[in-house]
């Protein structure tokens, strides 16, 4: 393979999470215990431009299309996070009834929403049905079409330009990663504003998050790699924030067509460069920590089941797909897991079978441990289960140390 953002042939693989299901492919009660589709995944580092990503490739409409069932607004904090983003946007850029605001992967609407209540034209972008149809039936015009260069050339050809760009998790999700950046490029009004929000890979490693890489993900971004590659399309990194809490640790990268660097961001690229993220070395031996996480955590599982202690999982989330198959733990040791997205309700885990059943479940049932899949959202887990809790109930995390609460 080639670097998907500078195409420098064979990037250097430093993690290998063996052959997995697709992450979102929740399995129907009929389908369980059929054999599942399984894909090499594998994470490597672009010595060139310091992108770190998967070698695999599975076709997006397998991922984003077929039975895609996340939605933004199962979670408070992304909600929250979301709507603050908007407000300090429609205020600092001076957005009103002649501006337009794009967002790539819009999802079920609800940051667009914020907008459009401010008076403020909009347009969301996202191929997933489901999550379109919802963003469609609260009055945000969507397109449900993978975003692109071509996508771009036509909205530009009918006259359509934006003044904001938002394209939050979504840029780690797309395999023509140059055809998207160049679209956005292409869409973006002279004096306009993109802002991108992805996970970054500095916490990824040092904090041992290695359950968030899935196929989903096809890259996990520096300021480094991202700085790269939108200069290549001639747009500029100006500015970044550090959201800690969110996703495990989120950048959000300001992005214009005026090279206007602020100190902020020369004091995340000279961190980054002090830590060593554009140097494999800093990440070599990272496979070898995974491996000692993912055999503390099935000790610890195994060692409750000995003592028969029965243990449950919260959050039918992607990154909690990776962790039950790349350490392998069945329903021998997670019985069942809860998630409060109700599509996902009665649906399994894929690769491990796990039911998945209403949080509601963990009171009646009583687990004496839940282990959180979900470990990006323990704040407003630990909130709504206050009662499991109270009754003596024990949650375990998974990174970057298992162990229980
Ligand atoms: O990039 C992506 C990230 C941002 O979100 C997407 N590719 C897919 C998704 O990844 P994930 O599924 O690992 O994300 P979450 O947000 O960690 O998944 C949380 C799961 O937990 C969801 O299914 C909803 C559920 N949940 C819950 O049951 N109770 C979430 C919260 C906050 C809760 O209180």
């Amino acid at each position: 393979m080639v670097c998907r953002s500078c195409g420098r042939p064979d990037p250097q693989p430093f993690l290998d999470l063996g052959h997995t299901p697709l992450a979102d492919a929740l399995v129907k009660p009929d389908a369980v215990g059929r054999p599942e589709d399984r894909f090499p995944l594998v994470v490597a580092y672009c010595p060139r431009c310091h992108l770190v990503q998967i070698t695999e490739e599975v076709p997006q409409e397998r991922l984003f299309v077929d039975n895609y069932l996340y939605f933004s607004s199962f979670s408070d904090i992304v909600t929250s996070h979301g709507r603050a983003h908007a407000d300090n946007l429609v205020e600092t850029r001076g957005l009103g009834a002649d501006s337009l605001v794009v967002e790539l992967a819009s999802n079920d609407g609800y940051l667009l929403r914020r907008f459009l209540d401010a008076g403020v034209p909009v347009l969301g972008i996202d191929p997933a049905p489901d999550q379109a149809a919802a963003a469609i039936a609260q009055g945000v015009p969507t397109l449900t079409e993978f975003f692109g260069i071509a996508m771009a050339e036509r909205l530009r050809s009918n006259g359509t330009g934006a003044d904001v760009i938002i394209a939050n998790n979504v840029m780690a999700h797309v395999p023509d990663l140059n055809g998207f950046v160049a679209g956005m490029a292409h869409l973006l009004n002279e004096d306009g504003l993109i802002t991108v929000e992805n996970p970054t890979v500095q916490d990824l490693i040092d904090h041992g998050e290695f359950d968030t890489v899935y196929h989903e993900h096809f890259c996990y971004y520096s300021c480094l790699s991202v700085d790269a590659l939108v200069r290549r399309h001639g747009l500029f990194l100006n500015d970044v924030e550090y959201f800690p809490e969110l996703h495990g640790g989120t950048l959000r990268w300001y992005i214009e067509k005026r090279d206007a660097p602020t100190e902020r961001l020369a004091e995340r690229l000279a961190h980054e460069r002090q830590a060593g993220l554009d140097d494999f070395a800093y990440y070599a031996d990272f496979g070898d920590r995974v491996e000692g996480i993912k055999a503390d955590l099935l000790a610890l599982l195994r060692d409750l089941a000995d003592q028969g202690r029965t243990v449950a999982g919260y959050g039918a989330a992607a990154k909690g797909a990776t962790l039950l198959n790349s350490v392998g733990i069945g329903t021998d040791l997670v019985a069942w897991v809860v998630d409060r997205n109700t599509h996902k309700q009665g649906l399994h885990m894929p690769g491990t079978n796990q039911e998945i059943r209403d949080p509601a479940v963990l009171l009646t049932d009583a687990p004496d441990h839940v282990l959180l899949l979900a470990w990006n959202h323990i704040a407003e887990i630990r909130v709504q289960q206050e009662e499991y809790l109270a009754r003596g109930g024990r949650f375990i995390v998974p990174v970057p140390t298992p162990k229980v609460l």
